[in-house]
């Protein structure tokens, strides 16, 4: 990236922002970046972002705007609703929910009357806070049943499902999860809902890179409604999308704008539509099979250092592990921190039938996109592993922190990301970003 991407001007007008920013670079590019929802977008969609479409409104939809001067404004959302169709098959996009949230109310708002029934998968078994957790307007609003793994498995029992489903007869089905190491049968949750008459929401956020090059079974032949982000696997800007049926079209466009949002982030439409176009170019599809490869070399690794992987495995992008091990281990948290020490960043989280709380938790949550598009491959995810159990099992050990730091910078150093550079009229070796 350009030197003056970000240093024009702010490191002059706002030296406490530019500063942050820098040490956020060296952040990101000097630790190992394990958090499944998290990856590094390329310079064009972050420049994208940082474009002057932040400076306008454009309330409606492409040639039926409320404000004048929206001619450019048109131009990237009708690129990104054509990729994003073209990425999933969809015969509608809505590509202007601000966050993977947004996407998922402004969907219940126009399937569901307050007070309707969802039955969405249980927050502590790998489903989303928006899913239907009483703290969330998701289950605030509406009345709720859950659905979770088998103890003996760890995966969605389907059998289970369709008795749940025909005992609560839900009128929607949400299904996708945020914490879920396996492949989700979304044919088969068409059949349990059209059996009892419900209609589906899939929430693919965490796998949407993955569905969008049949890496994962797509959701969008079998649910009305499907959403995701645009920024986990996807690799695009922090943002939502909503997909849909065409007879749904309509009422989607209207719940998101004016039903739940005012104004569109047209500085990341415009980004979406950046991301969309990489993700529709063939080395997309090698990157995210390298991602599914990297985490099952990561769970290998895990599983033969002693670690307990929740469900036996993997088949995306991500890995839960029990750490806590029914007590002869450590929390979640202890491992988060021990780990974060080291500068290799995960996240703390339930396991199914977790009998810590969710904020000591008993597992951690490691996903391989970032790594991926760092260049990381099964060797490098195998010495990670190894570093991993390393701490897990030794989490006090001065010598084990050093001598894993020392690895982990050894590996940055390998694969840089961000090139950090000099500024050519400074002395200071400042980076941008
Ligand atoms: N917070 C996201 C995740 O980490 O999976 C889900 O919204």
């Amino acid at each position: 990236m350009s030197n003056d991407f970000f240093s024009a001007g702010l490191a002059e007008s706002d030296p406490v922002v530019f500063e942050a920013i820098t040490d956020e670079v060296h952040r990101q590019t000097g630790g190992l970046e394990l958090i499944a929802s998290e990856n590094f977008v390329s310079e064009a969609v972050l420049r994208a972002m940082g474009s002057v479409f932040t400076n306008k409104y454009a309330e409606g939809y492409p040639g039926k705007r409320y404000y004048g001067g929206c001619e450019y404004a048109d131009v990237v959302e009708n690129l990104a609703i054509e990729r994003a169709r073209e990425l999933f098959d969809a015969e509608h996009a809505n590509v202007q929910p601000h966050s993977g949230s947004q996407a998922n109310t402004s969907v219940y708002l126009s399937a569901l009357e307050h007070g309707d029934k969802i039955l969405g998968m249980d927050l502590s078994h790998g489903g989303h806070l928006t899913h239907g957790h009483p703290l969330n307007f998701s289950g605030i609003n509406y009345e709720v049943a859950a659905y979770g793994v088998s103890r003996e498995t760890e995966q969605i029992d389907y059998n289970e499902l369709q008795k749940i489903a025909e005992k609560e007869k839900p009128k929607m089905i949400v299904c996708g999860a945020s914490a879920y190491p396996r492949i989700i049968d979304f044919e088969r949750i068409g059949e349990i809902a059209r059996s009892v008459g419900a209609v589906i929401m899939a929430d693919i956020a965490h796998i949407a890179g993955l569905v969008a090059t049949d890496l994962h079974p797509s959701p969008v032949p079998h649910c009305e409604y499907v959403t995701t982000t645009t920024h986990k696997t996807l690799r695009g800007p922090r943002g939502g999308l909503i997909l849909c049926k065409e007879e749904y079209a309509k009422d989607v466009d209207r719940t998101v704008f004016p039903g739940v949002q005012g104004g569109p982030l047209v500085h990341i439409i415009a980004a979406k539509a950046v991301a969309f176009g990489e993700a529709l170019k063939v080395d997309f599809k090698s990157y995210q099979a390298q991602t599914v490869s990297n985490a099952k070399a990561l769970a290998d690794e895990l599983a033969a250092a002693g670690l307990r992987l929740v469900s036996g495995g993997t088949d995306n992008h991500l890995v839960l592990v029990d750490v806590f091990l029914d007590g002869k281990g450590i929390t979640g948290k202890k491992a988060e921190n021990a780990l974060d020490e080291v500068k290799i960043t995960v996240n703390k989280n339930t396991i199914p039938f977790d009998t810590n709380k969710p904020f000591v938790a008993s597992g951690i949550r490691l996903g391989t996109p970032a790594l991926t598009t760092r260049g990381m491959k099964e060797d490098e995810m195998k010495k990670i592993g190894s570093l991993i159990a390393e701490v897990v099992h030794d989490p006090d050990s001065e010598s084990v922190r050093a001598k894993v730091t020392r690895e982990v910078e050894q590996l940055t150093d390998r694969f840089p990301m961000y090139p950090l550079r000099q500024r050519p009229e400074g002395n200071e070796a400042t980076t941008t970003a």
